[in-house]
């Protein structure tokens, strides 16, 4: 059990706005394989090799079969006692914005509401005709690939690497950023952008700045806490510091 320090429990009951960002790794728990941790390659590729445009161009079946091979993940998966502690303090706390990179959808099934997902979702996929974008079961899959009904083969709804995230959401969350008290970088390596920008944002705003991770990132020095370990862990210690 973490024992937490009284000047960060005693933020936490005053913070009238926190903002959340959480990575990869506050699905670890759950069983999904983080980006970069252990289990984050498929085969013998890489998650930033398949995670592009130029991957989808080139061979859209071993792409599609990856997204199918996660998706199968998820499904298998539940969110964990992090996402749970997560959604619990959201309803305590007076204004808490969550902003996800995931793309698995757990802290909505764990209750989370308004979450921003800066890099889309493997849930659904768009037809690249139509633009049409939908849960899988609106698929028409044929040698591999999902068709739309219009006849527009559809990609995942994810960011890939390289391409903008969606403007609205990219707003709403450097918004969260600048005007929160408290802001927290959970599960995630603090390496991809524009994501890895919030935090900074929010401490050049005057936040306290919160990271919860097994292990040390590029944001550590910046951070005013570094709590070491699991989110699962961690988090359901937190809930009740929110009044
Ligand atoms: C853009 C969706 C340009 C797909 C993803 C050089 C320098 C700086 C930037 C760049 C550069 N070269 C290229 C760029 C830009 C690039 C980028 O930042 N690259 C990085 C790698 C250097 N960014 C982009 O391309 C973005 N777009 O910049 O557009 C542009 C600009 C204008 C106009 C047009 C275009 C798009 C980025 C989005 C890519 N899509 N995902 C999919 O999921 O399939 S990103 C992918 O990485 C996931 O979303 C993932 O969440 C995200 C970040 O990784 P993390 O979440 O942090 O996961 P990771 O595995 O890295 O870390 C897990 C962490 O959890 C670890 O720290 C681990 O210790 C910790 N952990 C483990 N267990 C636990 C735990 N923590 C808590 N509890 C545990 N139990
Ligand atoms: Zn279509």
């Amino acid at each position: 059990m973490h024992n937490f320090d009284a000047k960060l429990l005693a933020l936490l009951r005053g913070a009238s706005r926190v903002a959340i960002l959480t990575g990869a790794g506050i699905s670890a728990e759950s069983g999904l394989p983080t980006f970069r941790g252990p289990g984050g390659w498929w085969r013998n590729y890489r998650a930033e090799d398949l995670a592009t445009p130029e991957a989808f161009e080139r061979d859209p079946q071993l792409v599609w079969e990856w997204y199918r091979h996660r998706r199968a993940q998820v499904q298998q998966h539940l969110p964990n006692a992090g996402h749970t502690a997560l959604a619990e303090m959201q309803r305590r706390a007076g204004h808490l914005t969550l902003i996800t990179q995931c793309v698995d959808r757990y802290h909505q099934q764990a209750g989370a509401r308004g979450v921003i997902e800066l890099h889309g979702n493997l849930i659904e996929s768009r037809c690249l005709q139509c633009g049409a974008q939908t849960e899988g079961a609106t698929e028409i899959w044929r040698e591999g690939l999902p068709y739309c009904a219009c006849g527009g083969l559809r990609r995942p709804a994810v960011v890939w690497f390289g391409e903008s995230l969606p403007g609205a959401a990219l707003q709403q969350a450097f918004r969260a950023a600048e005007e929160c008290d408290i802001f927290f970088s959970i599960g995630t390596s603090a390496l991809v952008y524009p994501a890895a920008h919030l935090p900074h944002l929010a401490r050049d705003a005057g936040a306290a700045i919160v990271e919860i991770n097994p292990e040390k990132t590029p944001l550590t020095p910046q951070a005013h806490w570094f709590l070491q370990g699991r989110a699962g862990e961690i988090l359901p210690g937190l809930v009740q510091a929110f009044s």
